[in-house]
């Protein structure tokens, strides 16, 4: 079996509870059952040159971290990845900052992982790098005469060319793209983007095989939607620490339902849509009214971002609003909460709840409505309301879809669900958990493995 080199920004080593991101926590699954090396940032940050490798050994995966200095940390990670690449990549180009100081950052460090990197490698290795902080490292990697089998996959969307063109240096960006072998989308609507983007702004091509050529250089090119471990949530979620976590909900609510949702804090994510959609539910169907409460967690990321202090800010105002307008002296309508929880913890209160409200404004596929099926009661399941703009609602349609900016119809969907009869709730959760069984973390490592290997030996 060949050796697995997995490539990411952040390392989780071996506490996946302690990250809040849907990357850390996938891979660490993912590398367990093979003998692989991990490469990336430590999330230290140091005076001078950063870089020497510090390896270290779990089990039987290896981790190789290096740390960054100040100004690689503030140019590649807090701005081009943070303040360009993620706001455009989900289409919010009015908060993208271009700046080529940002890009000379990202340049440098991607050129550093590429060399550290090298050092570790061995012949027969498959390297497999994740997500828009590392695009050009493949290019770094054969500049400097590597020649193993490279694969790339996006974990946030590929926007479409009208909004990618804003960037002042998409083509070199996407160029960098076509070095790999493999390239993974979360959906096809990515993958139709980005083939898109080749033929118009390149004057590329794509074959039918999926192959997608440009300045002489042919990728593979396909969606790999992104999957949880589907049996380890369910298990999770009636376990004991779950019941416990669930019975301490169910007092305090008092019969009440309970409607949750649970996002790292972003402004992807629709907070203060959902906050909106919420505040019209309670207003137009005043019944509901002491009747439902609405747990909102969202731990903060990214905090160095104004983009993110901001967002903060927002909803702390959102959420104090609302429930001094609508609150009694037993009843507050939003419990918001900005700390972590463990996966236990997190599975038994998503079983807990009669809705999960998933509602971002752009997301590349969205673990956390997976999750919400997958620990939920076969007998009595939840409803799951679903953003039409999160690439999990072209997987999950038993969902209910909504647009996220219309926030008068989230709140008629919030009413509709919690109406539902038992009947179809069943039946749609035993929709969408056959597709979050089928199409599991290990399905989706073993057929992007897989399709990279075999490029890899025909190439
Ligand atoms: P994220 O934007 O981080 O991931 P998501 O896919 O929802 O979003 O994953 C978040 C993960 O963190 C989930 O596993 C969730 O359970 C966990 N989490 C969130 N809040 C938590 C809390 N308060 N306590 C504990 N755990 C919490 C990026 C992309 C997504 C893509 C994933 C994976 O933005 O679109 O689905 O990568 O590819």
């Amino acid at each position: 079996m060949k050796r697995l080199v997995v490539v990411s920004n952040r390392v989780a080593s071996n506490e996946p509870k302690a990250s809040a991101g849907g990357l850390a926590v996938a891979l660490d699954a993912a590398l367990r059952e093979s003998e692989g090396l991990w490469f990336g940032w430590s999330g230290k940050v140091v005076d001078g040159i950063g870089g020497t490798p510090r390896i270290t050994r779990s089990g039987n995966v290896t981790f190789a971290t290096i740390d960054l200095e100040n100004q690689d940390f503030d140019d590649y990670y807090n701005g081009y990845g943070n303040r360009t690449l993620w706001p455009l990549f989900h289409y919010r180009a009015d908060l993208a900052v271009f700046d080529r100081r940002y890009y000379g950052g990202y340049h440098r460090v991607n050129a550093l992982f590429a060399q550290c990197l090298g050092q570790l490698l061995k012949p027969g290795d498959v390297i497999w790098v994740h997500d828009f902080h590392l695009i050009p490292l493949g290019e770094e990697l054969r500049k400097l005469g590597h020649k193993l089998p490279l694969g790339f996959f996006l974990h946030i969307p590929f926007p479409v060319p009208q909004i990618l063109t804003t960037l002042f240096n998409h083509k070199k960006l996407v160029r960098s793209l076509l070095v790999y072998d493999l390239i993974g989308f979360q959906t096809d609507s990515d993958l139709r983007a980005f083939e898109e983007y080749v033929r118009l702004e390149l004057g590329g091509s794509v074959d039918n095989r999926g192959v997608i050529s440009a300045y002489g250089m042919s990728v593979h090119a396909q969606a790999f939607p992104i999957g949880i471990d589907a049996q380890q949530i369910a298990n999770f979620a009636v376990s004991k620490q779950a019941q416990r976590q669930s019975e301490r909900m169910s007092k305090s609510l008092a019969g009440r339902d309970l409607i949750i949702g649970v996002d790292r804090l972003d402004y992807t994510k629709g907070l203060p849509e959902r906050l909106n959609a919420f505040e019209k539910f309670l207003s137009n169907f005043p019944d509901n009214r002491g009747r439902v409460t609405l747990l909102q967690i969202a731990p903060p990321s990214r905090s160095d971002v104004p983009e993110y202090v901001e967002i903060r800010h927002e909803l702390e105002t959102a959420s104090g609003h609302i429930n001094g307008r609508f609150s009694e002296f037993d009843w507050v309508p939003i419990r918001y909460i900005n700390k972590a929880y463990n996966r236990q913890a997190l599975a038994g209160l998503f079983r807990a709840s009669r809705i999960g409200l998933v509602t971002p404004l752009r997301d590349g596929m969205n673990l956390v409505a997976k999750e919400f099926v997958a620990a939920q009661n076969p007998e009595d399941p939840g409803v799951l309301i679903l953003s039409r703009f999160a690439g999990a609602a072209q997987q999950l349609v038993g969902a209910l879809i909504v647009n996220p900016h219309d926030t008068d119809d989230v709140a008629k969907y919030i009413e509709r669900a919690l109406l539902m009869p038992l009947d179809e709730r069943r039946e749609r959760w035993r929709d969408m958990m056959k597709s979050v069984s089928e199409n599991d973390l290990t399905a989706w490592r073993e057929n992007f493995v897989r399709t990279l290997t075999d490029i890899g030996a025909s190439g």
